[in-house]
Order: C-alpha cells, then structure tokens, then sequence
C-alpha cells in the first residue's frame, strides 16, 4: 500500500520534471542539479564560480536554486557575490520535487539566463530519486568524507554526468585512498569526468567551468 502511494506521488512529479525540462530546452537554458552532502562544498563551488564566468570570451550567466531544509543563509552567501539565487526552504524535507522547483522558476528570469544549477538539500540518498527535470545530475564529494563513498551511495555516483571532488587541500591531512576512489569510480561510471578542485585555493575550479561551459555549449548546438 505504502509502495503505491509513494509511486503515484512520484509519478504525479514526474508530470512536473517533464513540464520543467520543455521549459529549458525552449529557453535553451542548461539545469545542472547538485547533490553531495552537507558542508560537502556545494555553495563554495558556486561561489567560486561567480568571477570565472564573468572573466570567460564566452561568459555566461547563471542563477541558483538554492534547496534548504531552514535558512536563507546559502542564498545570502550567494547574493553577496552578485549571483542570483531563490531560496527554497523544505521545512524538513531531506530533497527537493519538482513542483518546488517549478515555483521557483517564477522568480527568476529565464529569458536572460544561460545556466541554472540547483543546490539540492544535502544528501546523499534520496535527492537522487528525484528527476528535477534538470539536463544532469553533478554529484559532489569532499576529500574528509573518505573515498569510500562512491561504492556507499552507488546510485548518486552511477547517474552523476561528472563527479566534484572538493578539498584536495586537506589530502595530505586525512587518509583519502585516491587509488580505490579512481578504481571504483571506475567501476560504477566509467564516462563520468572527475573534477578535482580546492576551493581554498581555486586550483582546478577552471576546469569545471570549462566542462559546464562546453556542455551549454552543446545543448544549445543540439537545439538548432
Ligand atoms: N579546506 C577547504 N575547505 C572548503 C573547501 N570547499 C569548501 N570548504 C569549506 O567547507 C565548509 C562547507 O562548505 P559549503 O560550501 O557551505 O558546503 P555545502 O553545505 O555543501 O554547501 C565551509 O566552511 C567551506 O569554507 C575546499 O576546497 N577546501
Ligand atoms: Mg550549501
Ligand atoms: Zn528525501
């Protein structure tokens, strides 16, 4: 019975991802929804963002869709480097839907942007379930979580169209097993590009923005 109602509800917003993605594949604009833990590094990485499109040949823009259990604080953070972001509080529930995501589209401006990204709540189970009607799913990992991870929470790490490996900085502090992560990596996603970055440092953010930039790029290549 529980199974039931739980697919009709699934079902019901799959209505709505369907509904979100003809909106941007007419906007031509490319959703990247990111999932990974809480203090994983998800609102560093957009926060670091914010220069390098701006200093790009092919700059583009972008707006966040931040998914928060409580507080607008990610969203402030966001604002405070000129990006804008809509804050969408779940009041405790540990993903976003799509009909939520949908209602947030009201306040943004999509016909002068190129990127959304979606923040989803931390975690690393259930917001993976969940079809936001985005162009692909971004699964970001921190070096203290432990290399383990991938293998933990397969389903994440097998849909995921790139893998973020935050904090190399801290690699020779903790016990990161490089190796196993490459090799199980491997294993579940062989296609997925692993971006490795330090936010501390900035090392490696370029790359990830050359990979967001190329895949635009070929969205908008596909629609003509
Ligand atoms: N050393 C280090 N700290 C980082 C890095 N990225 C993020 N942090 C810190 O990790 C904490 C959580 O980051 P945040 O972006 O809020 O994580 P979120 O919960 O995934 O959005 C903050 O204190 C960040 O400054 C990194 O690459 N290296
Ligand atoms: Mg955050
Ligand atoms: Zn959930």
């Amino acid at each position: 019975m529980i199974v039931t109602i739980q697919q009709s509800v699934m079902a019901e917003d799959e209505k709505y991802a369907a509904r979100i993605r003809s909106v941007i594949r007419e906007k031509k604009i490319l959703m990247v929804n990111i999932i990974g833990s809480p203090g994983s590094g998800k609102t560093t990485l957009l926060e670091s963002m914010a220069d390098l499109v701006i200093a790009r040949s092919d700059r583009f823009s972008f707006s966040v869709i931040e998914g928060d259990l409580e507080t607008t604080r990610d969203a402030s953070r966001l604002a405070a480097k000129n990006i804008k972001a809509v804050q969408i509080n779940t009041k405790g529930a540990c993903h976003l839907e799509a009909h939520v995501v949908e209602r947030a589209f009201a306040s943004l401006d999509l016909d002068s942007l190129d990127v959304i990204f979606i923040e989803n709540v931390g975690n690393l189970v259930c917001p993976t379930e969940f079809d936001l009607g985005e162009d692909f799913k971004v699964a970001v990992l921190s070096v203290p979580e432990g290399a383990d991870k991938p293998l933990k929470y397969p389903m994440l790490f097998f849909q995921a169209k790139a893998i973020v490996l935050t904090k190399t900085d801290l690699l020779p502090y903790v016990n990161f097993d490089s190796e196993m992560f490459k090799q199980d990596l491997h294993s579940l996603n062989p296609e997925a590009p692993v971006f490795a970055l330090s936010l501390t440092s900035g090392e490696g953010v370029e790359e990830w923005v050359n990979f967001v930039a190329e895949q635009l790029k070929r969205k908008r290549e596909n629609a003509e």
